[in-house]
């Protein structure tokens, strides 16, 4: 009796929440700060309205039919000098040809489970190092040459694996190419099909895209992170550049189990504002990559009035936990100040949950970090890129949050 009193005030509470955002009518947010009056108000009302409009009109919603996903260890190596165990694992998804494969870098030396930071890399995992056991993915552009040497570690610089170890923090990270492949392939390749109902040929318009299926995988990888004993996976940071920081933000906005998401340099339908068409607009980034967002957001292009919500929607669903938005001064495609103004208009909601917002009102002067609140920004000299210094903020950033 007790049980079905509980599960009938349960089922109340439940269907009053699901009523509230219908019955409270709700404006445009366009690009403005984001400010309400209570994190009730925030959860209840606006964030499942923001949150169903990037679902539905920018990246696309994940189908609700769901693939079996295992995992298998492949090999463990000593890495670095000792320094460091690294891990390789098949993640096997149903329907898939080729596994997408996880690269694991743990400090050696950790007593107690660690902190990571987790990504989608560009080019293939054996590209973020020069150990010759790290597996090269089939999926990797010139998979046969690279069985030579020549293109392992071309993007050791974008991931400092020993500055990251030396701080007590693990790496993870998978190839956006066994997730699917970033080009115009009317999603034939890749997770999409893997997904696809009887008869069914292509996402439909409200269905996910590229930037959809590599955070989905970043999802799949996390559920791994879970099960790994040498992981703390209350503190894994998401992070990502470019279009793989679009990518970092939409996994964190849609996973609250990333504890931290960190986007570098990810411009138009990342961070940046779109209503300023600044460098890159929403009718180019529609044009050059028709793969990335969902077919409804084709109806932004050269519309980005439209918008119901700009991009500081994204950030502020990432609330409360802590985003790091870092930019290039020379990186005018991706619209820096467009991007620190996303993460200021977002920092009210985070304020409603007693956390410090953006601790600055105006565009900070190169290199000069400013990442007391919860939500961080930095525009660093040089080009669009991931280097050591950003990391280096990174770094401080996660250890300031997660404690050590
Ligand atoms: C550019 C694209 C950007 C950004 C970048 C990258 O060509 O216009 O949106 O994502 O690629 O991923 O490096």
């Amino acid at each position: 009796m007790k049980r079905t009193i509980a599960m009938l005030l349960m089922l109340g509470c439940a269907m009053m929440a699901l009523a509230q955002p219908t019955t409270i009518k709700v404006k445009k947010y366009g690009a403005k700060p984001l400010c309400f009056s209570s994190v009730e108000e925030w959860e209840m009302v606006h964030r499942p309205v923001i949150y169903n409009f990037f679902e539905r009109e920018v990246y696309g919603r994940v189908p609700m039919y769901q693939p079996a996903v295992t995992y298998e260890l492949l090999r463990t190596d000593s890495a670095l000098n000792g320094k460091a165990v690294c891990k390789q694992v098949a993640m096997n998804v149903a329907g898939m040809k080729t596994p997408v494969l996880i690269l694991l870098y743990l400090p050696a030396d950790a007593k107690t489970p660690v902190p990571a930071f987790l990504g989608v890399n560009f080019m293939g995992n054996h590209q973020i190092t020069n150990d010759e056991f790290v597996i090269v993915s089939p999926n990797a552009p010139l998979a046969k040459q690279l069985k030579s040497k020549r293109a392992r570690g071309t993007s050791t610089s974008r991931w400092p694996l020993d500055m990251i170890i030396d701080a007590g923090y693990a790496v993870a990270t998978i190839y956006r190419g066994d997730v699917d492949p970033d080009y115009d392939d009317g999603f034939q390749n890749g997770i999409h099909p893997s997904f696809y109902r009887q008869g069914q040929t292509a996402p439909a318009v409200d269905e996910w895209g590229a930037i959809g299926a590599w955070a989905w995988g970043l999802s799949r990888t996390m559920d791994y992170l879970e099960t790994e004993s040498a992981i703390d996976s209350k503190h894994v940071a998401v992070i990502g550049h470019s279009r793989l920081g679009k990518t970092a933000l939409w996994a964190a906005a849609q996973d609250t189990r990333f504890a931290m998401a960190i986007s570098n340099n990810s411009g138009c339908g990342g961070a940046a504002l779109s209503i300023r068409k600044h460098g890159e607009t929403v009718a180019k980034i529609n044009k050059t990559f028709p793969h990335w967002f969902c077919d409804n957001y084709n109806k932004y292009s050269n519309n980005e009035e439209a918008l119901f919500v700009d991009q500081q929607g994204l950030i502020a669903l990432i609330a409360p936990r802590p985003v790091y938005v870092a930019s290039a001064t020379l990186d005018d495609w991706a619209d820096p100040e467009g991007e620190f103004l996303s993460a200021l208009y977002a920092s009210p909601v985070y304020e409603l949950y007693g956390k410090k917002g953006l601790e600055a009102k105006k565009m900070p002067a190169p290199d000069s970090p400013i990442h007391g609140g919860s939500v961080a920004y930095h525009v660093r000299t040089g080009k669009h890129d991931i280097t050591s210094y950003d990391w280096e903020q990174y770094i401080k950033f996660a250890k300031y949050h997660f404690g050590r």
